[in-house]
Parts: structure tokens; sequence; C-alpha cells
């Protein structure tokens, strides 16, 4: 009914993108790979980042950028890692956006790494819509969230390069369909990767660190 709301999110998201291109441009002069973890809240983005942490901190420097709505315990948790961690807490807003990633790259000692996490708000929805700067997208979808999210959420699962399939430990106890899950995300974007993983026994977690190396490449 109203143009006026369209125009001004078209003109916020344009205004996001230009600034997300600046990020990009801002790591790929320090050769830094930035990944962008999305799920919905408790599907394992903070038991995911510090599984890859402590399997690949020997050899690459890594550090987070730690995004919630409040608290800072998520980035308790990956500060005991002794990595530089930037916590962002947005108040209330549903997503992390290009700026406020400016702000936590300016706060980091650039030369110092060469992969960058982002754990972004817990939320299907917005968080699609803002370009961070990323080089990749990882999206987690836990088993007890049932196997039919991609159709409810289609704009997060098609700007994936990896759909983690994560929580496979309990799926004896949901009727999460892991054989033709594939299929339901080949459908949306072909290009996408799909890793059954359980960051809590690490069953699977090794096509996921042999993908961010290759990345690294
Ligand atoms: N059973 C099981 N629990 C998990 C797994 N990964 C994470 N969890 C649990 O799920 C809850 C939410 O995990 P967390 O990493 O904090 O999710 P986040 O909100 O997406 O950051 C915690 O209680 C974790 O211990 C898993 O692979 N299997
Ligand atoms: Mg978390």
């Amino acid at each position: 009914m109203s143009p006026k709301i369209l125009t001004v999110k078209e003109n916020i998201l344009a205004s996001n993108e230009e600034k997300a291109g600046l990020n990009r441009k801002l790591l790929d002069r320090h050769n830094i790979l930035m990944i962008n973890v999305l799920s919905s809240a408790g599907s394992g983005k903070t038991s995911l980042i510090l599984q890859s942490i402590s399997r690949l901190k020997a050899r690459y420097r890594i550090a987070v950028i730690e995004g919630n709505v409040a608290s800072c315990i998520d980035a308790d948790r990956i500060s005991r890692e002794n990595i530089p961690v930037i916590r962002i807490n947005t108040g209330g807003g549903c997503h992390l956006d290009a700026p406020m990633i400016k702000k936590a790259l300016n706060a980091l000692d650039l030369d110092g790494i060469d992969l960058i996490f982002i754990e972004n708000v817990g939320n299907l929805v917005c968080t699609a819509d803002f370009d961070l700067g990323a080089h990749k997208n990882a999206v987690i979808l836990s088993v007890p969230e049932g196997d039919d999210k991609p159709y409810k959420y289609p704009v997060m699962f098609s700007e994936a390069d990896v759909v983690l399939v994560n929580k496979t430990d309990v799926l004896p106890y949901f009727d999460f369909n892991l054989d033709g899950f594939p299929e339901i995300i080949g459908g949306l974007n072909p290009s996408a990767k799909v890793f059954p993983v359980s960051a809590k026994t690490g069953e699977g977690m090794d096509s996921w660190f042999s993908w961010i190396e290759e990345s690294l490449k």
C-alpha cells in the first residue's frame, strides 16, 4: 500500500550493500577470510565456532565478532580461547549490519588475522537481508527445528554457501529426514554444500573444517 516503506527499505539495503563491499575490500587487502555464521537462536552457532577455533587455531590466526541482542555470555565463552573477540550488542536489533562490522574491524589488528567468524544474531529472517562484507555465509539448521525450515525461510537458505545440519546426535528422537534434506536445499540453492554435523560429539565436523581450509586458500 505505501510505496514509501519499500523505498526506505531499499535505501537502507543499498547503503548497507555499499558499506559491505568496502568491508570486503578491506579484508581482501589484509588477506582475511570472513565467515558469517547464521541460524535461529540455539541451533549451535557458538558451539560450532568454539569447535572450529579449537581445531584451527594452531594453524590460523582467528578472531570472532560476536553479535547478540544482549549479554556477554557467548563473547565470554569465546574469550577463554585466548583469541581476539569483539562483542556487538544490538540492544534489541534483530540483525547485524555492515557499519557495525566496520566498527568491529577497526577494533581488530587486521595484519595479525587470517580468519574471522561472525556470530550473527539468532534469527532466520532479517539477518539474511544484510550483507556484512563476509566472503561466505554458513547457515546452521539444527535437527530439532525440523527439515521444513528451508521452505519457510527461503531467503536465508538461498544465500548460504554452506548449510550445516547440526545436532545429528539427536536424530533418533526427531523425524528430520536427513536423506532427503540435500534435495530440499538443492531446489533452492544448487551450489550450497550440506554438512550434517554434531558440534557436541564432533561427528561430521571434518568436512566443515576442510571446507574452511579450502576457502582459506
Ligand atoms: N545435542 C546437541 N546439543 C548441541 C549441539 N550443538 C549445540 N548444542 C546445544 O544447544 C544449545 C545452544 O547452543 P549454542 O551453541 O549456544 O547455540 P547458539 O544460540 O546458536 O549460539 C546449547 O545447550 C548447546 O550445548 C549438538 O550438536 N548436539
Ligand atoms: Mg550463541
